[in-house]
């Protein structure tokens, strides 16, 4: 009986929080608007998204230009970490810069 109780608890919980992690990996959308400068938005990739200074100029156009733009790819937990670190820092500077995420 208590054998066959510690099988039905192992499986049970085999269920409920499975180990494997999802390996689905996920993209941190830059939006564009009016009032962020293009100066911020540069500090922001280079800062966040340790990218150099060209690639970040680079991305930081594209956004400007077509609206949207992938800062950077990675698991969901740091996706979402680094959006709300973008969103944080754009709050504390008084701008509306908004990052979001998408499944890649
Ligand atoms: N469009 C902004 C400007 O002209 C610059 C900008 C670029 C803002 C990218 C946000 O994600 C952004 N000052």
């Amino acid at each position: 009986m208590a054998e066959e109780q510690r099988g039905t608890d192992s499986a049970v919980r085999e269920r409920i929080k499975p180990k494997k992690k999802d390996p689905t990996l996920y993209k941190v959308v830059l939006l564009n608007d009016d009032y962020t400068t293009m100066e911020f938005v540069i500090h922001v990739l280079e800062t966040v998204f340790q990218q150099s200074p060209a690639e970040a100029y680079r991305v930081m156009m594209h956004v400007h230009v077509n609206g949207r733009g992938i800062a950077g790819v990675y698991s969901w937990e740091v996706a979402e970490t680094k959006a709300a670190t973008v969103m944080s820092l754009a709050r504390e500077a008084g701008f509306p810069l908004r990052a979001a995420l998408e499944e890649s």
